[in-house]
């Protein structure tokens, strides 16, 4: 696991400084009687500081009332905007189906991944990077990717102090490049109990290999603050990467694996996906997540389930939905509750 999670940080991702910092939670609102009585709203500060710079990721919390155990929860990274997540309920977005899954027991947290970095090449200047980086930055240095994941952590570090919250059920959710933050968080940190990759496509669950949709050379020229330099030298030339993406599903092993693809997705390539889940699977079996899922791919809008591992095609467009999401709270029963 070590040498694969090197592989990914020196190749892909990126490597997170090791500058001191300090972390600190204020509850700036709330409502014990949000959603009619049915959950409890938090607004929470996360504030990072360091050498005299600060950064607030601002986290809501929804969390089931009335309930005799602490709830698990979904973090969604938004990387939509906060149009989708609004606390007060007044506009309700599928992307962020909060109503539905208090009703079926869970909690759901938000973040919006711009709190931690921009998604925008500016040359690492914003962002956390303008935090915590300290002098020129080496070519394996993290990317925007790596610091929104470093965001997931941050907020799973408040997560684990809330009353409300069971700290051992936490999933981490993320649609299309959100969902390749998604694997990234979940790989790089362990606390995470299921990592949720909605659309995910190339440097997510997608194989590099296919160069099907979206190539590694295509991302990387659209999207260079996503990754490290280095990732940039497998430009057309992915033969030579020491590593493909079933290897980064891979490491979520035992935990639980949730890749989902949309059937007009052909950027996110759900064919390629299903294939990297399949791939990964030996891991879980080394690791005693035992599982026997098929080499088929399961057909439009059927879910596989096997072990910690489940996969669907949703019919229809780039896009993460209630259908989606109900899909994902099946499996949660299954695997956490
Ligand atoms: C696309 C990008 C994909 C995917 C998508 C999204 O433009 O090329 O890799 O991340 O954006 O995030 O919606």
């Amino acid at each position: 696991r070590p040498e694969i999670l090197g592989l990914f940080r020196e190749n892909v991702f990126g490597v997170v400084p090791d500058t001191k910092y300090e972390i600190s939670f204020s509850t700036i609102n709330e409502d014990r009687n949000a959603i009619n009585g049915a959950a409890t709203l938090k607004q929470i500060d996360i504030k990072i500081e360091s050498g005299g710079k600060s950064l607030i990721i601002h986290l809501t919390l929804f969390t089931p009332n009335g309930k005799k155990k602490k709830s698990p929860v979904f973090l969604l990274i938004d990387n939509r905007g906060p149009a989708n997540t609004d606390p007060l309920r007044k506009v309700k977005s599928e992307f962020w189906p909060v109503e539905e899954a208090i009703a079926r027991g869970y909690g759901m947290a938000v973040f919006y991944n711009a709190d931690v970095d921009p998604d925008k090449h500016d040359e690492f200047k914003n962002g956390i990077h303008a935090v915590l980086d300290k002098g020129p930055r080496p070519d394996n240095a993290w990317g925007t990717i790596a610091a929104w994941a470093w965001g997931a952590s941050r907020c799973m570090d408040y997560l684990v102090t809330d009353k409300d919250v069971d700290g051992s059920r936490v999933a981490v959710v993320g649609h299309s490049r959100g969902g390749k933050t998604a694997l990234w968080a979940g790989a790089e940190d362990t606390r995470f109990a299921i990592v949720v990759s909605n659309e995910s496509g190339c440097a997510g669950a997608a194989l590099a290999r296919r160069r099907y949709g979206e190539t590694v050379a295509r991302i990387n020229t659209s999207f260079p603050h996503w990754f490290n330099a280095n990732f940039k030298k497998f430009n057309n030339n992915e033969d030579a990467l020491p590593l493909d993406m079933h290897m980064l599903l891979a490491l979520i092993a035992p935990r639980a694996l949730y890749v989902d693809c949309a059937s007009e997705d052909l950027w996110g390539d759900p064919a390629g996906s299903y294939i990297s889940l399949y791939k990964s699977v030996p891991v879980f079996n080394i690791l005693g997540a035992k599982s026997d899922l098929p080499e088929v791919m399961p057909p439009l809008n059927k879910q596989v389930m096997s072990g910690k591992v489940a996969y669907h095609v949703r019919d229809g467009v780039h896009n993460m939905l209630l259908k989606d999401w109900n899909f994902f709270m099946d499996f949660a029963d299954v695997v956490m509750k």
